[in-house]
């Protein structure tokens, strides 16, 4: 057996620990979106891998097994590009990802498709927004620049903004205290997030609700059918599962 783990999320660093536990013979792959990803416990590859062609290559050159896509769920692409390669190479894949957040009661979202989206639910008359989508994906905000953004980068911006903006440069995973902490200083009125689910990134949508402030929710994009599960033991079982004796 010879893994390849999609990774880049706290998911698959906690995925990499069970597999290097096991002693599975695996590969940990980042895109290289970020300048210094946190270390794995396994050998880690950084980089595309040059579309589907390209991973479908690196699976047979790499005698790649097992496919496991813990990627984000808002990485589109290389979950398309799994898919596609595994089908092509008649590779095992499964997806660990996690459950999107559920409004509960004092929620008050706006769910919305997409970025564009999100930008028209913005009120006109401005004011404090907290864009905690990233970095790739800020410049439709442009449109509205009589508001007074605050974004959060995982790294520090390397090309000017497409509009004033005021930068937090952190990682994460964020804790609800240093989220209510920001949110109050900087008097945020207005919160867009991803559902991204997960515990990463899910104190800001708690802290909003304590806080009362609406919270503009951009849904998960479209991923074609494929093996899932929301647990590291459920990969580990499919793993123990689909070896055969001696393998
Ligand atoms: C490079 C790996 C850990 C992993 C941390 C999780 C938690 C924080 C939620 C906010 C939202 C955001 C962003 C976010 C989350 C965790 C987890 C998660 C959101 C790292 C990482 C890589 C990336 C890439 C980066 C994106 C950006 C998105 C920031 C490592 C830290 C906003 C997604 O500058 C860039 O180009 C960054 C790009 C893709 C989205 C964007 O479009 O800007 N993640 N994030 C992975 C690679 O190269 O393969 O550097 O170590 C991983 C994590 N990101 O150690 O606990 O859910 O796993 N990451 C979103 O949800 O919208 C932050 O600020 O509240
Ligand atoms: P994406 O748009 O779906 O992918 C764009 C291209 O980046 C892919 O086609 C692939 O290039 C390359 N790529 C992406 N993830 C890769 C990986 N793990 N290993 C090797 N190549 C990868 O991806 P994204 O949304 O930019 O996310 C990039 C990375 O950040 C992923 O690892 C993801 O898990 C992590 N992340 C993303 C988000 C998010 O909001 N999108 C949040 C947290 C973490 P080729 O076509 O050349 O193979």
């Amino acid at each position: 057996m010879r893994a390849l783990i999609l990774g880049g999320t706290a998911d698959a660093s906690l995925l990499a620990v069970e597999i290097a536990r096991a002693g599975i013979d695996a590969i940990y792959s980042y895109g290289g979106r970020t300048r210094a990803p946190a270390d794995q416990p396994l050998p880690t590859r950084i980089g595309g891998f040059g579309g589907v062609s390209g991973l479908a290559d690196y699976i047979r050159s790499e005698r790649i097994t097992h496919v496991i896509d813990a990627t984000h769920p808002f990485a589109a692409e290389m979950s398309r590009n799994a898919v596609a390669a595994c089908a092509q190479t008649d590779t095992p894949l499964i997806a660990l990802e996690r459950a999107p957040w559920l409004k509960t009661p004092g929620d008050n979202w706006t769910d919305v498709a997409d970025v564009n989206a999100a930008v028209a639910t913005l009120p006109e008359t401005p004011a404090n927004v907290f864009l905690a989508i990233g970095r790739q994906h800020i410049a439709p905000f442009a449109t509205k620049p009589q508001h007074s953004y605050t974004l959060r980068f995982v790294d520090p911006p390397e090309a000017p903004l497409p509009f004033a903006a005021d930068v937090i440069v952190s990682r994460g995973p964020f804790t609800l205290d240093s989220e209510l902490e920001m949110m109050r200083t900087r008097g945020i009125a207005w919160i867009v997030a991803r559902n991204s689910g997960g515990d990463g990134a899910r104190a800001k949508i708690d802290a909003a609700r304590m806080l009362g402030l609406p919270a503009i929710m951009i849904s998960r994009p479209e991923l074609p059918e494929r093996r899932r599960v929301e647990s590291v033991t459920d990969v580990m079982q499919w793993l123990g599962h689909s070896t055969r004796l001696g393998e």
